[in-house]
C-alpha cells in the first residue's frame, strides 16, 4: 500500500474527530488597573460570569483587578507577548502607543456624559478600534468609560488661574498632560492608587478625577475644593490579546466579543445614569466647597493643546464632526 493510500484514511478519521470533540477548555486570564469597587471591576466580573455560562462552564475567566498583573504598559506588553488574554484598558496607555487615540481626549470635544456616551458609540470612536491590531498588536472589542474629568485641590481655586504652578495629579498620558502643561500648572504623573496617599502627605496639590473615584476613594478627606469642569471624557476599551485572538475559533471569538460588548456598554450606561446622582451627592457634603468653571476659562490652553494635537491626532476632525452631529441632534 502506497504512503498515500495509508495516510489519507487517517488523517481523515482524525480530523473528523477532532471536529466532534468540543472546543479546548480554556481559563482566559483579564487584568485591569481598577480596585474592586469600581464599575470596571465589576463589569469584569460580570463578563467572566457571563461567558461561563454561555460556554456551558467550558470557558472561564480569572479576572485580576488593581493592578495585579502591573501597570497598564506591562499588561499591553503581556498581551503583546499572549502572556495575557484580555484587559479592560483605560484609553491612556493605547493612546501613548497610538497617538491617534489622543483625539478622544481633546478638551472639551463633548460638553457632558451623555454626549460622550453618544461619542463613544458612534462609528468614528469605533474606526479607531481598527488601528489596534497592527499598531499594538491587541484587538479592541468596545468602549467603556469612567464619568467625566473635575479637578480637585488642596486650596481654595475660584479657576484654572489657581491652578497654576500647582502639582496637579494626573493619569499616566500625554494628552491630558499637554492640556495642564498648556494651562500653567505642573502636571504630576500618578496611577490611580497612589493617589491617596500623595494628597494626603501633600506631594500633590491638586488632582485631575471623575465624580465616582472622588467618592470612592474619599479623596475629599485631603482636598476639599472641586472645580466642575467636565473638561475630558474618560473612554476605556476592552481588549483581547492578538495573539489569543488569531488562534480563537469563530464561534469563541463570537461568543467573547458579543459578552464584553454587553458588559462595556454597561458600564457606559451606568456612568451615564449616575453622573448626575454622584454630582448631587458631591454638593451634599458640607466640607467640599464647589466651584464651576467652563470652556471658555480654559481658551488658552484649548488653543495651544490644538496646536500639538492637531499633529499628532489624524482622527481629531472626524471626531469633532461626530461630536459636533449629537451636540446638534
Ligand atoms: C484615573 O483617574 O487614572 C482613573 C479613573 C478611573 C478609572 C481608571 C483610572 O475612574
Amino acid at each position: 500500500m502506497s504512503i498515500k493510500k495509508f495516510v489519507t484514511p487517517v488523517m481523515t478519521g482524525a480530523l473528523a474527530l477532532m471536529m466532534a470533540l468540543p472546543a479546548q477548555a480554556r481559563d482566559f486570564r483579564l487584568g485591569l488597573i481598577t480596585p474592586p469597587p469600581h464599575k470596571w471591576t465589576q463589569a469584569a466580573y460580570a463578563f467572566a460570569e457571563d461567558v461561563k455560562e454561555k460556554s456551558g462552564g467550558e470557558h472561564s475567566i480569572s479576572v485580576f483587578p488593581a493592578r495585579q498583573l502591573g501597570n497598564e504598559a506591562q499588561m499591553v506588553q503581556q498581551l503583546q507577548t499572549g502572556a495575557l488574554d484580555m484587559a479592560f484598558l483605560t484609553i491612556a496607555e493605547v493612546s501613548n502607543r497610538v497617538p491617534d487615540f489622543g483625539a478622544l481626549y481633546a478638551p472639551y470635544l463633548v460638553e457632558n456624559i451623555d454626549q460622550a456616551a453618544a461619542l463613544l458609540r458612534s462609528e468614528a470612536a469605533g474606526e479607531l478600534l481598527n488601528q489596534l491590531p497592527s499598531e499594538a498588536g491587541i484587538v479592541g472589542i468596545g468602549y467603556g468609560m469612567a464619568g467625566m474629568r473635575q479637578v480637585m485641590s488642596r486650596d481654595a481655586a475660584q479657576g484654572p488661574e489657581d491652578l497654576v504652578g500647582k502639582k496637579l495629579r494626573i493619569t499616566p498620558f500625554e494628552p491630558i498632560r499637554d492640556f495642564y502643561k498648556a494651562a500653567g500648572s505642573a502636571p504630576t504623573p500618578l496611577p490611580l492608587p497612589a493617589v491617596y496617599d500623595a494628597l494626603a502627605n501633600g506631594q500633590i496639590d491638586a488632582i485631575d478625577m471623575d465624580f465616582d473615584s472622588i467618592l470612592i476613594f474619599k479623596f475629599y478627606d485631603h482636598a476639599e475644593n472641586l472645580l466642575i469642569s467636565n473638561h475630558m471624557m474618560f473612554p476605556m476599551v476592552g481588549v483581547v490579546s492578538g495573539r489569543v485572538w488569531k488562534d480563537l475559533s469563530k464561534e469563541e471569538r463570537q461568543l467573547l466579543q458579543t459578552s464584553m460588548r454587553k458588559h462595556l456598554d454597561g458600564v457606559i450606561d451606568h456612568f451615564q445614569q449616575q453622573e448626575k446622582l454622584q454630582e448631587q451627592q458631591l454638593r451634599a457634603l458640607d466640607k467640599v466647597v464647589i466651584q464651576e468653571v467652563s470652556k471658555d476659562d480654559f481658551a488658552a490652553a484649548i488653543a495651544e493643546w490644538e496646536k500639538i494635537w492637531s499633529e499628532k491626532a489624524k482622527s481629531l476632525p472626524r471626531l469633532r464632526q461626530a461630536a459636533a452631529e449629537i451636540k446638534g441632534s
